[in-house]
């Protein structure tokens, strides 16, 4: 593949001396996008590496930020429609009038609320952050692990959303195949997840990092559920106004808020809105990518009982003991 066709962070060509040296002594792989590099147990593509350690060199956190976490494809760009749409009523309520434009409309969630190894931190590890006010709504897709070094003893709020892998598999087929315009491998890139190799992966480690972070400090990481947004998004909504210190009034309750932000942060409200057809995020991936079905257990028009059975067996293993279930 012309390295020049992909999005920026999935390429090798920003990568620093120090980083360079850094990269030929960690473990190595390969899959059909480009070489992966494993850094503090998860892997990355060259640049988005390049972005980690920019960001582990320069991010300051301040006491109030907020941090959106996921695996790719778990629900990332729901969670940060939901996040700006709750803070986004706050401001509302008295000053403005109905026609001025949501940030939603005008904009993408992706392009509202960025990611630290993708955008911010990509080429420098001194980003302008002066346009954020309080609090600052960030996003990424590291393991927890690798993120709380940087955070340290911070008590910034980090929400996580976790999916079930084998939704999560058929979701990043589909968004690999659109931005590559090319039919992806299935089998290899299933193989590639079993396996943990693969960008942010292994899965099972990122989902456990934050999953454990949650038992020990409840307060300090949300746990959440694409299944259980989906099956009771109005709770869950509710749920994560709470966390982040904007729990719902009473009044805003009786008249329908919560039922408000839940239909304008619909797959069928964002995929339909104009922005979201036509722009790009900062890496040029189109928005429309990353909207699609948004089903609960579509693997089941994908996988064979060979491929459930052999995730299944895999999950067994990893979350024995966890308290995790799916
Ligand atoms: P990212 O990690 O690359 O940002 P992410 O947003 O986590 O991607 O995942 C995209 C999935 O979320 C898609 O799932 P699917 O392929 O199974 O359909 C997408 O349809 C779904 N999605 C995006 N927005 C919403 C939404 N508002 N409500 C429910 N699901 C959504």
């Amino acid at each position: 593949m012309n390295e020049k066709e992909l999005p920026p962070h999935l390429r090798e060509d920003n990568l620093s001396e120090e980083t360079k040296t850094l990269i030929s002594s960690l473990p190595w792989n390969k899959d059909f996008i480009g070489n992966l590099y494993k850094y503090k147990g998860c892997w990355y593509y060259p640049n988005t590496l390049q972005g980690v350690l920019n960001f582990e060199k320069g991010f300051k956190p301040q006491e109030t930020d907020i941090i959106l976490a996921s695996f790719p494809k778990s629900g990332t760009t729901w969670l940060k429609a939901l996040t700006i749409a709750l803070f986004e009523r706050l401001k509302n309520s008295n000053s403005s009038s109905d026609d001025d434009l949501h940030p939603l409309q005008s904009d993408n969630p992706h392009g509202i609320v960025p990611f630290f190894e993708f955008n911010l931190y990509l080429k420098s590890s001194t980003p302008d952050l002066t346009k954020f006010s309080s609090p600052r709504v960030f996003s990424t897709h590291m393991p927890f692990h690798t993120l709380r070094l940087t955070l340290k003893d911070s008590p910034c709020k980090i929400v996580y959303v976790c999916r079930n892998v084998k939704d999560v598999f058929v979701s990043l087929w589909y968004f690999r195949c659109a931005h590559l315009e090319k039919e992806v491998d299935m089998k290899s890139l299933f193989e590639s997840l079993c396996e943990g190799v693969g960008s942010f992966g292994p899965f099972w480690e990122h989902v456990l990092s934050y999953w454990r972070g949650s038992l020990e400090d409840p307060k300090q990481i949300l746990f959440m559920r694409y299944e259980e947004m989906k099956s009771e998004p109005s709770a869950q909504v509710k749920r994560l106004a709470e966390f982040l210190g904007c729990p719902f009034t009473e009044e805003e309750e009786e008249d329908g808020s919560v039922d408000k932000i839940v239909e304008l942060c619909s797959l069928r409200n964002l995929s339909g809105m104009e922005v979201n057809n036509s722009g790009k995020t900062f890496n040029t991936v189109p928005y429309f990518t990353f909207f699609r079905k948004g089903e609960v257990g579509d693997f089941k028009n994908h996988l064979t009982p060979e491929m459930e059975n052999k995730i299944d067996m895999i999950i067994e293993e990893k979350y024995k003991g966890s308290g995790l279930k799916f």
